[in-house]
């Protein structure tokens, strides 16, 4: 039998850099379990790993299509093929949006969209190729398991040979999402056509096999329990344990509005924070925990900085998937203003790219940047 969790144990184990277990991560969900405390815990780990440092990145979101084969429940930002709000990029849109990044000193292109029915494999092949070849210092954070999956199922090949065809034309790393929830009790209720969890692991697997490095999320604040999110964290922890390419780890607060869940209240500030401290203690083996001011809002993706976050994203241009959902947080934020939030928190803010070098901007014509030194982060 397992022992039972009490703070004091915890407490011992974080100062011992000790693996936390599956009774630990549940008891520090407990609402009765003080939030300051598990902050406090999540802090020291974060201030081990991190230092007093913030990190965020110049980005923008390209979501080249809404229309998608599927209906995730959770999702407002997907349309039918025939929806008047329904949209597929041209080649000369996507250009401009390269343009228009370059011209912002943008490092970083977050690409993700919908599961077009009518596009084949070369028109999402050509978005990469066409960024990478017309600003090859454009760092493409590229697809979700989903759309490898989808790729798959496009051409028959395997996950292995799609990345291997999209490094090739200029993919750069893969962001976290459609993770969801892992646990089939709720995954199979909420998205259960699309790419399931074994499919999930084997694209991060693969990808972290060939030396490309990805991030993970976690959709919380819906029909999901604690047990639901500690099991989720534990798969993650295992997985990074065998091949540690997971740089980033992003807990996603559910929105709920104009999706098919709108019957459900978004989730409290109390529950983001303990789930971004929560998940800074689960994931021991991964350098960060991000905070996505986007969907947290800015005041508490602040306040995460001292409960385990040490990433605030970036200034995000564009983003679509939370604003249609409701989010009423700013379309963009720019640099001044994050190093000031970050520095009213006080932390220290970073720009770094997506692979966590430093960024060294030319100070005559801030919109040119070279990559600087991997910076330190320091796990057990
Ligand atoms: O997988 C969709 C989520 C994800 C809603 O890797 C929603 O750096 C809340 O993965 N309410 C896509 N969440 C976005 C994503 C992401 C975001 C920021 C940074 C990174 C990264 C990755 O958005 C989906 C899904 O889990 N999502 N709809 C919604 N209504």
């Amino acid at each position: 039998m397992t022992a039972k969790s009490t703070l004091d144990d915890i407490r011992k184990k974080v100062a011992d850099q000790q693996r936390l277990s599956l009774e630990d991560g549940l008891f520090l969900y407990r609402n009765d379990t003080p939030l300051q405390a598990v902050g406090e815990l999540a802090n020291i780990v974060r201030e081990r790993i991190s230092g007093n440092v913030t990190y965020y990145n110049i980005n923008t979101h390209l979501n080249p299509t809404n229309i998608c084969v599927y209906r995730c429940n959770f999702c407002a930002f997907r349309a039918d093929l025939r929806e008047e709000r329904g949209y597929a990029m041209g080649d000369e849109e996507i250009l401009q949006r390269g343009q228009e990044a370059t011209d912002n000193g943008c490092t970083e292109v977050h690409i993700v969209g919908g599961l077009h029915h009518q596009k084949d494999y070369e028109w999402y092949l050509n978005i990469v190729r066409l960024l990478n070849d017309a600003f090859p210092q454009l760092h493409l954070k590229a697809w979700t398991s989903v759309e490898i999956n989808w790729f798959e199922f496009l051409t028959k090949k395997n996950v292995r040979q799609i990345l291997e065809d999209m490094v090739e034309v200029g993919l750069g790393s893969l962001p976290g999402g459609g993770a969801e929830i892992f646990h089939p009790e709720i995954r199979d209720q909420i998205c259960e056509h699309k790419a399931d969890t074994g499919k999930w692991f084997e694209t991060h697997r693969t990808a972290h096999q060939l030396g490309i490095n990805t991030n993970a999320t976690m959709l919380y604040g819906h029909i999901e329990n604690e047990f639901h999110r500690i099991d989720h964290l534990m798969r993650l922890r295992e997985q990074q344990d065998e091949t540690g390419g997971f740089q980033t780890f992003i807990p996603l607060a559910f929105h709920p509005e104009n999706t098919g869940l709108s019957h459900l209240k978004k989730p409290s500030a109390l529950l983001d924070l303990r789930t971004i401290a929560v998940s800074r203690l689960m994931l021991d083996n991964f350098p960060h925990i991000k905070a996505y001011w986007i969907m947290l809002g800015i005041g508490t993706a602040q306040t995460a900085l001292s409960y385990g976050a040490d990433d605030l994203d970036g200034t995000v241009r564009h983003e679509l998937i939370y604003h249609d959902a409701g989010a009423t947080t700013p379309e963009e934020v720019s640099v001044a203003k994050l190093e000031e939030l970050i520095r009213e928190a006080g932390r220290e803010p970073i720009e770094r790219d997506t692979l966590y070098n430093q960024v060294i901007r030319d100070p005559s014509d801030p919109s040119k940047w070279e990559a600087g030194e991997k910076l330190a982060s320091t796990l057990p």
